[in-house]
């Protein structure tokens, strides 16, 4: 009988609704729901897989009548932005004792420090003192390499807050946290809601607020959902701001640093770009401007997947460097170099990736980059960053089984493009590049770069950019899409999503543990009790949990779970076989593309149920 109703959980669970509708995946929010657009993205084309994405992305802009849940472009969106830039424009006009924070976890603090860097540099070019501070669990150290640990530690969130903004008078805080789930963005916007005297607290995430994460956090007394609920009282004066536009599921279920990370860069930029123009142009912050802004960046999706084929094209290459166990590196100046380290750090806890597999390097790294606690070489990151840690660890070594990708514009230093293409290309012929360029601006050397490359994504922008728009923003918006697209198709290509779940995902934190708990519920059909069983004997590698093993708390669980690979994976062999450990393991070896192995779990098992 239960293998019956496993059987037939399964296939329930594959047909094809439209999210929005209220039987969809009803326990689950919409960040963490399938996406049902991607059920087939593990079995498609790279130029398939592209196309899915593109319409998966272009779900953050619709525009629905009568939606059931705020979207980017609705009304309430455009005037809650509106008020938090005459927040930030007051700030910029009086910013003596003021500052504005924004902060986050994993991608979005990534996300948090790449639009402060941007912010500040703008203000100080412009000879205006920084207003802009980011926090980002888990330190400095977690700007590169993934740190998902801190985020369940709302002490942890509230302390930093309270240091960064030591003897200020006025603080505007900005959380993101795209699940509105993060322990240690609730923390902050509880410290918030203690001191209103000082703080603002602005929370930015992409789901309907009573979805909001209401699970206990240990030694509080409040969950995410109830901070929300009192913020959601105190935006009724003002006194507090959501931006909680929902998104659509994202592709690879769970992955919000695809449509949540590129949502948040638009909100955020928006926002500043707004408050930036009031003060320094005097231009006033209306509710078409803001509109109009966001519209935009609708645009730059269409620029960038018009280039489907050139973008199929390198996720086949970076997928074939993976699938031999060889690596995809980005190469990159400025900015978008960037998005290249942001993009390289996050597929570690996505896809159980090595952080070989996909590495970024940027001109002169760190230093370059302005992030607060100097060398992250020096803090353990694990690689350098600079283009010199690349000449130093990784060009002697490439061969054509690895991808190298360059991301450039031409108001880089193009010289400097063309003198590591020509190194890299003395090593391996499987080298591409990403270019943007304005209409009528093209760099001498860009020709010879093309020659060097064996594809090249040429994106030309029009020179007439909305003036609320920074070409800068457009380039990177559009980096980030292609980055994502092809890390991701790549690891689809290698084998590590089944239909649109991350099955090889890192369990580090207490969201990834109730990720994969969920998972797990899903593939098997077992009741959630067996599937958490499962996991904690794959976490501690033991075919019977033990009483030190069942009292240890969910911090434990996670921490142990950072030196096991391929944990989910292993639950699930066991709950669908009923193997030991080392049976379950030895399978995994054998059979060692994740998706493969599952699949033929789940072929046996309906087998089996067939002729029972
Ligand atoms: C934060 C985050 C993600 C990361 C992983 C764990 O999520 O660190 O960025 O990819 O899923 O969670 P959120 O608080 O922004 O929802």
């Amino acid at each position: 009988m239960a293998t019956v109703a496993k059987t037939e959980g399964i296939k329930a669970f594959s047909a094809t609704h439209d999210w929005e509708s209220a039987d969809y995946e009803p326990t689950l929010p919409v960040s963490e729901m399938s996406n049902p657009l991607t059920r087939n993205i593990d079995r498609a084309p790279a130029s398939s897989i592209v196309k899915m994405l593109q319409a998966c992305d272009a779900q953050m802009f619709q525009e629905k009548s009568g939606a059931a849940y705020e979207r980017l472009l609705s009304d309430q969106v455009a005037k809650s932005l509106m008020e938090v830039a005459k927040r930030v424009q007051l700030i910029l006009k009086n910013p003596q004792d003021s500052l504005i924070v924004l902060s986050g976890c994993g991608t979005s603090g990534r996300l948090a420090f790449f639009i402060t860097s941007g912010f500040n540099r703008e203000l100080r070019r412009l000879n205006h003192s920084a207003v802009c501070s980011y926090i980002i669990a888990g330190g400095d150290r977690a700007l590169f390499s993934s740190q998902e640990a801190t985020e369940d530690d709302p002490i942890s969130g509230a302390l930093s807050l309270k240091k960064v903004s030591e003897g200020k008078k006025r603080v505007l805080f900005i959380g993101i946290s795209c699940g509105l789930s993060a322990p240690f963005v609730a923390g902050q916007l509880d410290f918030c809601l203690q001191h209103p005297d000082v703080y603002t607290p602005v929370l930015v995430g992409f789901n309907p607020t009573h979805q909001a994460r209401n699970e206990p956090i240990p030694g509080c007394t409040f969950t995410f959902h109830s901070v929300v609920t009192k913020m959601r009282e105190l935006a009724k004066m003002q006194k507090a701001f959501l931006i909680n536009p929902v998104l659509g599921p994202e592709a690879i279920s769970g992955s919000s640093r695809m449509k949540g990370g590129s949502a948040t860069k638009i909100l955020l930029e928006v926002v500043f770009s707004a408050a930036h123009a009031a003060n320094f142009s005097r231009t006033p912050i209306t509710y078409n401007g803001i509109l109009q802004h966001m519209r935009s960046y609708g645009k730059v999706l269409d620029i960038t997947y018009s280039q489907t084929e050139g973008i199929a094209a390198l996720m086949e290459a970076a997928g074939r460097s993976l699938q031999c166990g060889r690596g995809l590196c980005y190469l990159s100046w400025g900015f978008l170099g960037l998005l290249g380290l942001i993009d390289a750090s996050e597929c570690k806890p996505t896809f159980g990736a090595d952080y070989k597999d996909i590495q970024g390097f940027v001109g002169g790294g760190c230093k370059e980059l302005g992030s607060k606690e100097g060398d992250l070489n020096l803090m353990g990151a694990e690689s350098g960053i600079a283009h010199i840690d690349f000449l130093h660890n990784v060009l002697p070594c490439l061969t054509d089984k690895d991808t190298v990708l360059l991301l450039y514009s031409h108001s880089d230093d193009v010289d400097e493009v063309a003198k590591l293409a020509r190194r890299v290309r003395e090593k391996t012929s499987n080298m591409h590049a990403v270019y943007h360029q304005t209409d009528g601006d093209t760099a001498a050397q860009q020709g010879e770069i093309n020659k060097l490359c064996s594809s090249t994504l040429n994106f030309i922008w029009p020179q007439a950019t909305p003036a609320s728009m920074g070409l800068q923003h457009m380039w990177e918006l559009s980096t980030k899409l292609v980055l994502n697209a092809v890390s991701t198709g790549a690891h689809i290509l290698k084998g590590k999503v089944y239909q649109n779940y991350m099955i090889d995902l890192q369990v580090t934190n207490s969201k990834l543990y109730c990720r994969a708990t969920c998972l797990l519920q899903r593939l098997s059909g077992h009741p959630k009790s067996l599937c958490e069983e499962a996991l904690l004997k794959a976490i501690y590698q033991v075919d019977k949990l033990t009483e030190d093993i069942m009292t240890c708390n969910l911090t434990t669980h996670t921490h142990t779970a950072r030196k096991v690979k391929k944990v989910v994976p292993l639950a699930l062999v066991c709950l669908l076989t009923g193997y030991s450990i080392k049976e379950a393991q030895s399978h995994l070896e054998q059979k060692p593309i994740v998706r493969e192995a599952v699949e033929a779990c789940l072929r046996e098992q309906t087998l089996f149920s067939g002729s029972l």
